[in-house]
């Protein structure tokens, strides 16, 4: 978001100091109703509130530190003291006549532990609110919403419906805290406010905390000053889940200012989080009896739990198709060759994933990219200093210009990116999406000039529009999927490498044939499938005068006339046979399923192809080579064979070399 006349620092210091205030512990409750709260065990009386002078006709001093008989008389304290509660639901409320003249009231019994909290609510007689019918048939109908958006509609309208509030808005809270009005139901000459946002300190964070535990919130009447609770104890009383708890000074200056006598609110919590209200407001003081507070918490309930249903579906179904697209990318990059090719082109692409304008991949330091990217340069040099500082961890940015503005300069247009390391070397993938021009709708005007002093609420709150730049569309949380791809393109490419490790392993460095180790395996495996005699042949070469080549010319010619020698050697046989370099100037040949007489012709293509010279840059070189011919079948081990084999070569050497021997 644009910095509008220093709106972020001022909203900032609003959400440090609003957070302060001590709300759960006012001292004082509402003055429509009166507050008592007694010891557990004696029921004496420990605070009172002022307004029970009124509303009880006894006065709190007189009563303070006294049993409750001596505020309700004793049949009415008898009933109050043999209240047991059930754990769950802590409050009762029982209709007492309590007060001067007969009145009535729902006296509303809470337990808190060491001691009793009793409200007396002078009772309702609205026979037009909300009977038990009209509540059940309003939550069955918002049961049928398929779409969260037609739920919202709905619970504004159900609500709006059933208890005649001028207003009733539905908000969501967003993952930044800032509230939306996403519906609304209303008299027709309000202003509208639905697709209003709202800043997060227009309800403070201990303010949605307490919500989180007290589940309604009734402010009867927004113009009457508080009643204090006069106290016997020095001990502030906490008043969480009392219904009378008195309303913040900051808040009843915005209701004011919002030219709202009262409110009915209702919070809508999904695992243990406030993901959104209910609030009817109304232009007169108005209140709701406590059952249908109670029953309508119970519809609430149900609003947020569908809500979450629809969240987890929508969840589960992303999730499922990231899967897909994920599993084909891994899949692909595993088996190709090319691991940029494999993830930008062909049916599916990183870009089905999450969307961008750019993509950036690089694998053991190589970069391919695709769509609109930054330089080579510049590239590397964005990652580079975003690695250094992510310690590991996926980076992710909406409004880069703003949360960024060091990183920005180096990527002028881009304001969205996510980078995640793919291991510890060095290595990344990248998607960036361009700045986008948007516009947000408040609920008035966010500026400075719309409030009294910074921790006053806004005066205005006709829709006020920003627009706002340096902002890309949000990644909406999907930076856990460059997380997990990033995660299953580094254990890709360490599968690929141990495979490559693993051909290392069983080839020789200097000419790449199989080593000693490939070759028993394999001339074990031969001798374990042959039945016959002489099905197996096995050929044992050693070069005759490399040592001299070696000593006179040095080991790099050595190397090189190994090489030549084996791809030499390998180009005399067939595809089928295993040509092995034992070490030194000694190499084999294993030839299955071939006859003695085949293999001498194979042995001789051999001599007759070494015989000719090798060129070792300027000089020419002859080597020749002996070799040892044996055939067997499985009556003999790898181990015996290639011992034969060994010594047919000695024959060979003695016999004069550059010749075959049995
Ligand atoms: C509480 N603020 C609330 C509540 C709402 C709002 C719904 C819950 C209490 C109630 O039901 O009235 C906000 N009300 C709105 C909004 C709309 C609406 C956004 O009708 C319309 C879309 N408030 C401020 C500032 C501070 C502040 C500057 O504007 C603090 C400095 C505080 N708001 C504040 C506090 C509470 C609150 C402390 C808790 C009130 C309480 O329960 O005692």
């Amino acid at each position: 978001m644009r910095n509008i006349e220093g709106y972020l620092e001022e909203e900032a210091i609003r959400l440090a100091s609003c957070i302060k205030e001590p709300i759960r512990t006012p001292a004082a409750i509402q003055p429509h109703g009166v507050l008592v709260s007694v010891d557990k065990i004696s029921f004496t009386i420990i605070h009172v509130s002022e307004s029970s002078a009124t509303l009880l006709g006894v006065a709190g001093d007189e009563v303070l530190g006294k049993p409750l008989e001596a505020l309700v008389g004793d049949d009415h304290a008898s009933v109050l003291r043999a209240v047991t509660f059930d754990g769950d639901g802590p409050a009762e409320s029982i209709v007492l006549a309590a007060g001067p003249g007969g009145a009535t009231f729902d006296v509303i019994v809470t337990d808190e532990g060491d001691h009793v909290l009793i409200e007396f609510e002078p009772t309702l007689t609205q026979p037009d609110v909300a009977s038990v019918p009209a509540l059940y048939g309003a939550m069955r109908r918002l049961n049928r919403a398929s779409t969260r958006q037609q739920l919202w509609d709905n619970t504004a309208k159900e609500l709006h419906d059933l208890l005649g509030f001028d207003r009733v808005m539905v908000y969501h809270f967003h993952p930044d805290e800032h509230g939306e009005v996403v519906a609304e139901e209303r008299v027709e000459q309000m202003e509208p406010y639905k697709g209003l946002h709202y800043p997060a300190s227009d309800i403070p964070a201990q303010a949605r905390e307490l919500y989180l535990t007290k589940l309604s919130r009734v402010i009867a009447d927004s113009s009457v000053a508080s009643s204090a609770l006069l106290s016997a104890t020095a001990e502030p009383l906490d008043l969480t889940c009392a219904e009378l708890r008195s309303v913040s000074p900051h808040h009843l200056e915005f209701m004011h200012n919002m030219g709202q006598a009262s409110t009915f609110s209702l919070s809508l919590i999904r695992h243990g989080r406030l993901i959104g209200m209910i609030t009817c407001a109304h232009r007169t003081p108005r209140r709701l009896p406590f059952d249908v507070r109670k029953t309508l918490e119970l519809l609430a309930d149900q609003v947020a739990m569908q809500l979450g249903a629809m969240a987890d579906i929508v969840r589960l179904e992303e999730q499922a198709h990231f899967r897909v697209v994920r599993d084909q990318l891994v899949e692909r990059f595993r088996a190709s060759g090319d691991m940029g090719d494999a993830l930008f082109q062909g049916e599916v692409s990183v870009s089905d994933l999450i969307h961008a304008d750019g993509v950036a991949l690089c694998v053991s330091g190589e970069l391919t990219t695709m769509g609109d990217v930054p330089s080579m340069v510049t590239l590397r040099h964005f990652a580079a200093a975003v690695l250094a500082e992510q310690a590991g961890a996926t980076f992710v940015k909406d409004a880069l210009p703003a949360e960024n503005p060091g990183l920005a300069a180096m990527i002028p247009t881009v304001a969205g990116v996510i980078v995640a390391p793919i291991g510890s070397s060095g290595d990344f993938i990248i998607w960036f999406r361009n700045e986008v021009a948007q516009s947000v709708d408040w609920l008035g005007d966010l500026s400075k000039s719309n409030r009294a002093t910074t921790l006053s609420p806004r005066t205005s709150f006709s829709a006020w529009t920003q627009s706002v730049t340096g902002k890309a569309i949000p990644w909406d949380g999907i930076e856990a999927q460059a997380t997990q791809l990033a995660r299953e393109l580094e254990r890709a490419i360490a599968s690929r490498n141990e495979a490559r490790l693993a051909v290392y392993a069983m080839h020789d460095v200097l000419t790449g044939l199989p080593n000693r180790r490939l070759f028993m395996d394999r001339l074990e495996q031969a001798l374990g499938k042959s039945a016959h005699v002489e099905d197996v042949s096995l050929l044992f070469l050693d070069l005759d005068g490399f040592k001299a080549v070696n000593d006179s010319l040095g080991h790099e010619a050595g190397d090189k006339l190994l090489i030549e020698a084996a791809t030499r050697i390998r180009a005399a046989t067939r595809a089928q046979d295993t040509v092995a370099r034992l070490g030194g100037d000694e190499f084999v040949v294993l030839c299955e399923k071939t006859t003695a007489e085949d293999a001498e012709v194979i042995a001789e293509r051999i001599n007759a192809t070494l015989r000719k010279p090798i060129e070792l840059g300027e000089t020419s070189v002859s080597v020749t080579a002996s070799v040892g011919m044996v055939s067997a079948n499985s009556s003999f081990t790898a181990a015996e064979l290639l011992r034969d084999a060994d010594a047919a070569m000695y024959r060979a050497k003695v016999n004069g070399r550059d010749r075959a021997s049995h």
